[in-house]
């Protein structure tokens, strides 16, 4: 079958800081590629919906497939399936990934009749299944993940090995216009899936069933290899959980010689057990670690389960500077902050040298703080939850508290672009100018025409086109076997020694 594989348009944050290679998509269209179809990328990302149409009429797929990680990308792709049913009828139209496997019903719902079917899970696992099932005309149903008008398949299963499938790199268009901050540019990498952790407001561990699963370093390697682009961005939630494994890598990489860039994100807690692994990393290319704080005192910090003290955090920013690592944190600006505590905020922001990003507590359909927070939403509009918009109540007039986020965000912003900031800046733009790379230096220019709090007072002012369910009451206790897309396997589904495991369960809070 001919298939076409869509990555939506980019979101807020992503217009400005980083653009990345839509890897989900690439592994997708890659299993389908293996098994034997005629695959196609477009992303969204780069591209516009004008040459979405123009590749449509071009190659007329048998089959179009959307991307749909995010929750405000979700009307675009229902509007851009029904647009795809008038221009290719006889089409079958599929939807998957992180958000849409959590709402499966309710997208169902939007498009009527637009969307053949939702593939809940892993997609690597089960495209080449469900289109031989299109082809032949086999029972949907069968295959596991698929949820169509008429019901549910079976549940969604796993790819049997992270080394199997190979993204589909080479389908991309645009390979050069990926980058994030001076890497630039950037292709992604998956070392392992899943984590093992399980913090309120993230949906990362029920998606994947508190698994974790590592490919296998020598496959690794070969990829690395094989990828041009000098910059790389590490895709696990939580990077190097296992030293041996991410000391392995490390060593394969060494063998081969292989020079890059790389970005990757971690816990503070992981960082500090695992020190070893970071300073290897540091010598064979490691320049980027970005660590999620989530908030800047103990309060805020078990509110959101992270478990990791405010000590540790702090000696955790104060080992990665040590290496010469570049850092940078994310803090939680939650609605309830008064105009004091955005204050605070930017002091304590200001007096460290690290990069700070400030996004706005967000309750995601899949995590646990949906359920509690879900009947106090101020709005049920798709695209503001991107968590750059604020979707709860807030404690300050809307428009106050965007004038505060906005003037945090500014003033972070023009702490790395001080004097020295400036001088290193200048020398880098020059030399990406020299390879023909611009995503670095437009960047640089971005920042006022996108965070702009009259923007986003008009963003709320905007009537949804789609819009959520009305949500059913908060739950006071929520069931958490009910959160998951892929359900828990336990101990076995976790690809760490016992001292790792018993680690993770000491630093988190919730329980089987
Ligand atoms: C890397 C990452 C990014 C990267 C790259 C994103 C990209 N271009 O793909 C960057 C840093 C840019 C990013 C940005 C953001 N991210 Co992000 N990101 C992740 C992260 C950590 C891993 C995603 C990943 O690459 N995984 C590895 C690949 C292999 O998996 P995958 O993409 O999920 O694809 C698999 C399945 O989902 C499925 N699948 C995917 N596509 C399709 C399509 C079809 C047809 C099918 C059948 C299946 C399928 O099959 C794939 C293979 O198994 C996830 C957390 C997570 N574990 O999922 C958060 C996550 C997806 N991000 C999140 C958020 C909130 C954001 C931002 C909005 C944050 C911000 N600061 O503004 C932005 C918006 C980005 C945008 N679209 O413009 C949330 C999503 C929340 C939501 N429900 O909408 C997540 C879940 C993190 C979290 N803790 O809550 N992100
Ligand atoms: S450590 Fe917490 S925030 Fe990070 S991916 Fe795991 S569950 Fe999500």
């Amino acid at each position: 079958m001919r298939l076409l594989a869509v990555h939506p348009s980019a979101l807020m944050y992503t217009r400005v800081f980083l653009r990345l290679e839509p890897l989900g998509l690439e592994l997708v269209a890659g299993a389908a590629r293996q098994a034997g179809h005629d695959v196609r990328i477009i992303d969204l990302q780069v591209e516009t919906h004008r040459d979405f149409r123009v590749l449509l009429a071009d190659f007329s797929p048998d089959a179009i497939c959307f991307s749909g990680n995010y929750l405000a990308n979700v009307p675009e792709i229902v509007d851009l399936a029904k647009e795809t049913k008038l221009l290719c009828p006889k089409s079958f139209v599929v939807v998957g990934g992180h958000s849409v496997s959590f709402i499966a019903q309710d997208v169902m719902g939007l498009a009527d009749g637009a969307i053949d079917c939702i593939l809940r899970g892993e997609g690597d696992a089960t495209v080449a299944l469900l289109l031989n099932a299109v082809e032949s005309g086999a029972n949907l149903l069968d295959v596991p993940g698929v949820i169509t008008a008429d019901g549910d398949g079976p549940p969604p299963i796993f790819v049997k090995s992270l080394d199997d499938v190979r993204p589909a790199r080479d389908l991309l268009r645009h390979r050069n216009k990926y980058f994030i901050g001076t890497l630039d540019p950037a292709a992604s990498i998956e070392f392992a899936r899943g984590c093992p952790w399980d913090c309120t407001f993230c949906s990362a561990w029920t998606f994947y069933g508190r698994s974790y699963r590592t490919a296998d370093p020598m496959v690794i390697a070969d990829e690395l290899a094989a990828i041009k682009e000098p910059g790389i961005f590490i895709v696990d939630d939580v990077a190097f959980v296992h030293s041996e494994h991410g000391m392995a890598i490390a060593h394969e990489i060494k063998r081969r010689g292989i020079r890059k860039e790389y970005y990757l994100e971690t816990r503070a807690d992981v960082l500090l057990r695992n020190k070893e692994v970071f300073r290897v990393w540091k010598e064979i290319g490691l320049s980027y670690i970005f660590i999620g704080m989530e908030a800047v005192d103990e309060e805020g910090l078990k509110q959101f389960r992270k478990r990791v003290s405010l000590d540790a955090n702090f000696e955790a920013l104060e080992y990665a500077r040590s290496l010469g690592l570049i850092v940078a944190i994310n803090i939680i600006a939650d609605p309830s902050w008064t105009r004091a505590r955005f204050e605070a905020v930017r002091q304590w922001c200001l007096e460290i040298p690290d990069i700070v990003n400030i996004s706005v507590t967000t309750p995601y359909p899949g995590t646990e703080i949906w359920h509690s927070e879900v009947r106090r939403l101020t709005t049920r509009d798709y695209r503001l939850f991107d968590i750059q918009h604020a979707v709860l109540p807030t404690t300050l007039p809307l428009a106050e508290f965007y004038e505060e986020l906005v003037k945090t965000q500014q003033v972070l912003n023009m702490k790395h672009m001080g004097r020295q900031a400036l001088r290193d800046t200048a020398g880098i733009a020059g030399r990406l100018l020299l390879r023909g790379q611009t995503n670095f230096l437009k960047m640089l220019w971005k920042f006022n025409s996108v965070f702009n709090p009259k923007l986003q007072m008009a963003d709320h002012a905007r009537t949804p086109r789609y819009e959520m369910p009305i949500q059913p009451d908060a739950i006071a206790k929520v069931d958490r076997r009910a959160l998951y897309v892929h359900q828990p396997a336990g101990r076995r589904s976790r690809r760490i020694d016992d001292a790792t495991e018993h680690f993770v369960d000491k630093t988190r809070m919730g329980a089987g």
